[in-house]
């Protein structure tokens, strides 16, 4: 099927996205143009660790499990673990009532004053749980009111919900909304449960598209910012995609994260079962970059937890268990929190500095010169720094380098390599694997043993500590001079 396919679900008539590529006067838009958000856009995503790639490096974010129940039934999702809609699938999260979630955010905001945004995202979907989703909300927005509020959802019962998310200033909203195209989504969803009634195939889908759509047009009329999920299912959605891009784009959404489909057999889940496999890295960033022209899209994402805490690419979950955080004081102090977050804001500052000091020095590149780009992988704990030894890397950052840009474009997780002070032979092998398309890999420090065999394996290893960016842009015209 398609996307022209008269099953298409037509999108109301739109408004301009403020928020979207420049057009290029004729009409459509440059695949090149920058997306340049406006300056109050700008100041509304500064500290959201999803909303803002940048902020990701710095800024932590935490969720909270209080919603088992679902609407609806995804083929990629075994109801036995987490919504896979904005959860790594095959987890299984602690369930909390309301009063926990609230115990459990006050104690996380004293102990990670870096802690700005608090997400509800599962275990099923945080609308078919409206009374404990939203009592949650309440009680963080009375005790912690500099934390952000935001909201993962199916969007079936989101225009139910837009007046109760506005009155709570819940300021960011996920849809996940794989297509739009009913013949897709019956592919995707096997029943929708919509006003005490199921329904399946065809009808199921519309139901649930024409209200995701509706709730994506009601969030920019209520003016929420609003990222679209979209999960990559090759050959059933990834084709499509693009379609989907262009008319959530032009309906209102911000950020579009285009997720790859996780499918282990031994999650249970429809597509586990009868073999449907996910995207590989380069069919997912093919995907990305295609849309890229024409909207921000977020790349770092970590699929992570309902129940996640802390850095998007840490998970510091199991510190605040039930049994755990139950017994911790909720010391939440306003003033604390503020003063390490200026001190952030500083740091950024420097940062800042520091990159546009960079982008002058290597202006001399001139951009009618067509440098290849190559990508470097990168390991760090954050601060947009490389700052970690190769050795305790869980995940490498890939940058995507050309000589005048360091582009963040995806991140690969692996074996953690020092194990007990050991490295194994085969997380070496799946280390090598996961970065394999990458000519460096930028660490702080890295030993003999695993330098030779990087090496042996066409990735150079580069010991640094300092800005990615300059470090990257050093290590491109080192290899640029070496390969001309
Ligand atoms: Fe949570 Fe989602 Fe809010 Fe972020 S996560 S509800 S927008 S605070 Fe972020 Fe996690 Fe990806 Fe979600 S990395 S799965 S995009
Ligand atoms: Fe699972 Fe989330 Fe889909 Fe519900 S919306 S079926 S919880 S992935």
């Amino acid at each position: 099927m398609t996307p022209q396919s008269t099953g298409l679900i037509k999108p109301p008539v739109s408004e301009p996205n403020p928020n979207q590529a420049k057009s290029n006067g004729c009409g459509c838009t440059s695949k090149n143009a920058p997306v340049e958000l406006d300056e109050r856009t700008k100041a509304r995503i500064a500290n959201h660790p999803c909303y803002s790639e940048e902020a990701h490096h710095h800024y932590a974010r935490m969720h909270v499990a209080v919603a088992p129940a679902c609407n609806i039934q995804c083929n990629y999702c075994n109801r036995k673990y987490d919504c896979a809609n904005e959860s790594r699938p095959g987890v299984v999260s602690e369930l909390l009532t309301p009063e926990e979630a609230a115990h459990k955010v006050l104690v996380v905001a004293s102990k990670i004053p870096q802690m700005t945004v608090l997400g509800i995202a599962g275990p099923g979907d945080p609308l078919a749980n409206p009374e404990k989703t939203f009592r949650t909300f309440e009680l963080i927005a009375d005790k912690a009111p500099d934390i952000k509020l935001c909201l993962s959802t199916n969007g079936l019962m989101l225009p139910e919900y837009i007046d109760r998310i506005k009155q709570l200033n819940i300021d960011h909203v996920t849809i996940t909304l794989n297509t739009i195209d009913p013949e897709i989504g019956a592919q995707i969803y096997s029943w929708v449960h919509y006003k005490r009634k199921r329904y399946r195939g065809v009808e199921g889908a519309k139901i649930l598209l024409e209200k995701q759509l509706e709730g994506l047009q009601a969030l920019r009329e209520a003016d929420i910012l609003c990222k679209v999920n979209s999960v990559m299912i090759p050959g059933i959605n990834d084709q499509h995609l693009v379609e989907v891009n262009r008319v959530i784009r032009e309906n209102g959404a911000f950020l579009h994260n285009i997720m790859p489909l996780i499918s282990a057999p031994e999650h249970g889940t429809h597509f586990g079962l009868t073999g449907q496999r996910g995207p590989t890295p380069s069919e997912l960033k093919a995907v990305q970059d295609n849309c890229a022209g024409n909207m921000k899209m977020m790349r770092h994402c970590r699929q992570c937890r309902a129940d996640a805490v802390g850095l998007l690419g840490e998970d510091r979950s199991q510190e605040f268990t039930k049994e755990k955080f139950m017994k911790m004081a909720p010391e939440y102090d306003l003033s604390t929190r503020k003063e390490v977050q200026e001190g952030i804001e500083k740091f950024r500052a420097e940062i800042k500095a520091a990159q546009a000091q960079l982008q002058e020095s290597v202006a001399h590149i001139s951009n009618d010169v067509n440098t290849p780009k190559i990508l470097v992988a990168v390991a760090t704990k954050g601060g947009g720094l490389v700052n970690q030894h190769f050795g305790h890397a869980k995940e490498f950052q890939v940058y995507e380098v050309d000589g005048r840009e360091v582009r963040y474009v995806a991140h690969r997780r692996v074996d953690q390599f020092c194990q007990g002070g050991y490295g194994e032979k085969a997380t070496m092998e799946n280390i090598i694997q996961a970065i394999a398309d990458c000519k460096a890999v930028l660490v702080s420090k890295v030993g003999e043993s695993p330098r030779e065999k990087l090496a042996n394996a066409g990735i150079q290893a580069v010991e640094a500590y300092d800005l990615i960016d300059k470090v990257a842009l050093e290590y491109y015209q080192e290899w640029l001079a070496s390969n001309q």
